[in-house]
């Protein structure tokens, strides 16, 4: 069996469908979760879904997928604009990583327009809804190949 793909969620991502749904759609993360489980089982892939609005704990999880995650799905949430710590510890990571942002960063606050983890990043999707994280599911599997 390959080794799972990570999906990370940051900051307030656990109230996704909850609240503000002009701006990050209907969509729970619960929903999310499973529309990802279906995609990876029809690609093949399994995943790992965390969420939490600690930047230590996202750090901590990135440092596990050393040797343990065939790749990273990271919608790093605010801490795309503020967190070197996040761009060092995935910088540490070997595998393919893709950044995904619900809404699109770039038509928002100019604040948002700047994301440290795109340094680090071998795509970044951002303004397609939550079909963002199976766009990027679908991106790994491409990147992984045969692996
Ligand atoms: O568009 C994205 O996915 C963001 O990463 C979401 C972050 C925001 O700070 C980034 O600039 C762009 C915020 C996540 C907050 O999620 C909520 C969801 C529902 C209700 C309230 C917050």
């Amino acid at each position: 069996m390959s080794k799972p793909i990570y999906i990370l969620n940051g900051p307030n991502l656990n109230l996704l469908g909850l609240r503000q749904p002009e701006i990050y759609g209907a969509q729970t993360l619960e929903d999310v979760a499973l529309a990802l489980a279906d995609l990876a089982d029809e690609l093949g892939l399994s995943i790992r879904h965390l969420q939490s609005n600690h930047e230590g704990q996202l750090v901590d999880w990135i440092h596990e997928a050393r040797g343990a995650a065939g790749g990273i799905v990271i919608n790093p949430g605010a801490y795309s604009h503020t967190s070197v710590a996040i761009l060092d510890a995935l910088n540490a990571y070997d595998g393919p990583v893709i950044e995904v942002h619900i809404s699109n960063i770039h038509k928002r606050e100019a604040f948002r327009h700047h994301s440290f983890v795109s340094a680090r990043a071998d795509g970044v999707i951002a303004g397609c809804g939550t079909e963002g994280y199976l766009l990027a599911l679908r991106r790994i599997k491409t990147l992984l190949g045969g692996k």
